[in-house]
């Protein structure tokens, strides 16, 4: 297969870089960048890690006004279709995503850079639904793709976690094919 275009993914915090841990192998990118507070562990590919300390559960306003300079410099700088890859409702991932759609927001061709995000079933909680749904709808305006694990279910039987986390990780291998 022969790409005109470099695509690169970024994924933020700790559900991201768990998703690349399991899964990198089957991506097809040009480079891949995580952000969280531990490094992606045993994986023979190349990713550039760049540290983002978790501060409590619901950091997102830490997150925020946290970003990472590095970051910033790769978003500005890098050459290509950026894929920034999250699951909002917590800490970390959640603040980034958002602080990286309002970075995007000052950039000419924001076109070049694609959001995918999942949200959490009401299984866990009231609070990380709403955060995720109000982060969703507020990059509505950008070149954005997000689910909330509750429509992946497939019939009425009991969902476990699990079962949803399985559902989103299928539907993000989809969205980045
Ligand atoms: N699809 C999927 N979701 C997960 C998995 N592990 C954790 N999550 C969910 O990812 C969401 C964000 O959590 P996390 O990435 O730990 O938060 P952050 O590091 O603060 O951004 C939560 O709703 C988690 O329950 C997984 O293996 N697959
Ligand atoms: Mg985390």
């Amino acid at each position: 297969m022969k790409k005109g275009r470099k695509r690169h993914l970024i994924t933020l915090g700790s559900f991201g870089c768990h998703f690349f841990t399991t899964f990198g192998k089957e991506l097809d990118f040009d480079s891949f960048t995580i952000v969280n507070e531990i490094q992606p562990q045993d994986i023979d590919i190349p990713f550039e890690f760049i540290f983002f300390p978790e501060k409590k559960l619901f950091s997102s306003i830490t997150a925020k006004k946290k970003m990472p300079q590095r970051l910033k410099d790769i978003l500005i700088n890098l050459d290509g279709q950026i894929v920034i890859l999250a699951a909002l409702g917590f800490g970390s991932g959640n603040g980034l995503y958002e602080e990286v759609g309002k970075l995007i927001r000052t950039f000419d061709d924001q076109e070049r850079l694609q959001f995918v995000s999942i949200r959490p079933p009401e299984m866990e909680g009231r609070y990380p639904v709403e955060i995720a749904n109000m982060v969703a709808l507020e990059l509505t305006d950008l070149n954005q793709r997000s689910v909330s694990l509750d429509s992946l279910k497939i019939g009425y039987g009991y969902y476990r976690l699990e079962d949803y986390y399985q559902k989103g990780d299928e539907w993000i291998l989809k969205q980045l094919k």
